[in-house]
């Protein structure tokens, strides 16, 4: 039910001196049973697609994405056709968009360490890509042509071999998912793109598919990353242990901490841009002007009666997961930023990189006028998957380490073995297994 009025609710904090844990539970958020209430539903998806492989998936293609399918992989002609008829403004826009994500992801990757503990005695640390990843692209409300990129882009700087990409059928096109995200993913020069759609797209990842009948199979990867709605944070975290997952990266969220000198018409036009995306989604402004808090208020309702997905914007703002905080002073405001830990934090202060200094939970910053989460969701360099529900507390948005891992390598020289060989008695001693110690000075006994 679309609300006739925007509801977008007050959580006054001033004169109160709250605790994280107060902050966190008075700054508003989806209600956390969101997960739980998905939880079976996603689990009844997985065993489906862990017993009946492909049976399962035409099955969830029929109920979920209305189309008919014998076989989810999109054949390479489709993909090629797609980038052909592609809106040249389009394909520019992409293109650009990839070259900022690229250099970005070129930048972020890691060196290698060597450490030597004296003569012979060396460890290293080397970054080694992981052989094979599924990306996920969502398409429900909306389809998401920047999300491949975002997915993407990191992975081949990274240096992954196998990179499969899965996204929606869509009924209006065949079944196939929508020919922007094919053409760009043949852009990218992705040529292993599949249709299917939320968690069933995770679980075929994570298990794989076995080849049946004439019918080729999937190979299971070992790490599964990209944004989605509930249902696929749901799913990613279910198989994390199996695979390895980026971050959370569930129903969008923005907070905007602002101060009397922002401009109330651009905070209300960045709270409704992230609202658009989901009935669900969270726009949170923080504040300590009541009279930028109005201003906004004002905004809010003459903005989503006028933009395009109105019903949708207005739901957002009315849950319990959007409103506006009031605070005493931008010290609480940057409190309560922190303890939320949004995906997206903009800052509209005065000397808004000053502040945005002081911030130490985010998915991403966009510091002052100029720098909206629409930049970073499609053309800022940045990537637009990020933590979402208070994971950025611990987690990073998706970046070229997501998709590597760092190996330690030994290597000593028996002298420089030979130096340590009493502590690694002493230790294994201490800790009653001798083997060990008998292991090093094994090496050492006449003999050998
Ligand atoms: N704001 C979304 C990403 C996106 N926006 C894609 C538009 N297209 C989650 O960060
Ligand atoms: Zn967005």
């Amino acid at each position: 039910p679309v609300p006739a009025d925007l509801n977008f609710r007050t959580v006054d904090l001033r004169g109160q001196r709250l605790t994280l844990a107060g902050l966190r539970a008075a700054v508003p958020r989806a209600q956390a049973g969101t997960m739980a209430d998905a939880e079976q539903k996603v689990l009844d998806i997985i065993d489906a697609v862990r017993s009946r492989g492909f049976e399962a998936l035409s099955e969830l293609a029929r109920a979920f994405d209305g189309v008919e399918q014998s076989h989810p992989r999109v054949p390479a002609e489709a993909l090629a056709q797609a980038l052909a008829g592609l809106d040249p403004a389009v394909r520019a826009a992409l293109e650009e968009s990839i070259r900022r994500a690229r250099r970005f992801a070129d930048a972020q990757r890691p060196a290698d360490t060597d450490v030597e503990f004296g003569e012979g005695a060396v460890v290293s640390q080397n970054w080694v890509p992981v052989a094979r990843v599924g990306l996920y692209v969502p398409g429900g409300l909306a389809v998401y042509p920047s999300s491949v990129i975002m997915n993407v882009v990191p992975a081949l700087a990274a240096g992954v071999e196998s990179i499969a990409l899965a996204s929606p059928p869509q009924k209006d096109f065949g079944g196939l998912p929508h020919p922007t995200i094919l053409a760009a993913a043949c852009l990218l020069g992705i040529d292993e793109v599949y249709a299917i759609g939320g968690a069933q797209a995770i679980a075929a990842f994570a298990y794989g598919i076995p080849a049946a009948e004439e019918k080729a199979g999937l190979d299971p990867v070992d790490v599964v990353t990209g944004p989605g709605n509930v249902f696929v944070a749901t799913a990613k975290r279910l198989v994390k242990g199996v695979v390895g997952i980026d971050s959370e990266a569930g129903t969008t969220e923005i907070a905007i901490l602002a101060d009397a000198t922002a401009r109330p018409g651009l905070v209300a036009a960045d709270l409704i841009s992230q609202a658009e995306h989901d009935p669900k989604a969270a726009s949170v402004l923080i504040t300590d002007s009541v009279d930028l808090a109005a201003a906004v208020r004002v905004e809010l309702e003459r903005q989503a009666a006028a933009t395009k997905h109105s019903a949708r914007v207005r739901e957002a703002l009315s849950g319990p997961q959007s409103g506006v905080v009031l605070v005493d002073n931008l010290d609480q405001g940057i409190a309560a930023c922190n303890a939320y830990a949004a995906e997206h934090l903009e800052i509209m202060t005065a000397d808004a990189a000053g502040v945005a200094g002081r911030i130490r939970s985010a998915g991403a910053i966009f510091v002052g006028d100029y720098s909206p989460v629409s930049l970073g969701d499609y053309c800022a360099g940045s990537n637009h998957v990020l933590p979402t529900s208070g994971t950025a507390a611990f987690s990073s948005g998706l970046n070229v380490t997501t998709f590597l891992r760092a190996i330690q390598v030994v290597n000593y020289s028996r002298a420089a073995l030979e130096a340590v060989s009493g502590h690694i008695v002493s230790l294994s001693g201490a800790e009653d297994l001798p083997a060990h110690g008998e292991a090093v000075t094994a090496r050492f006994a006449d003999g050998s």
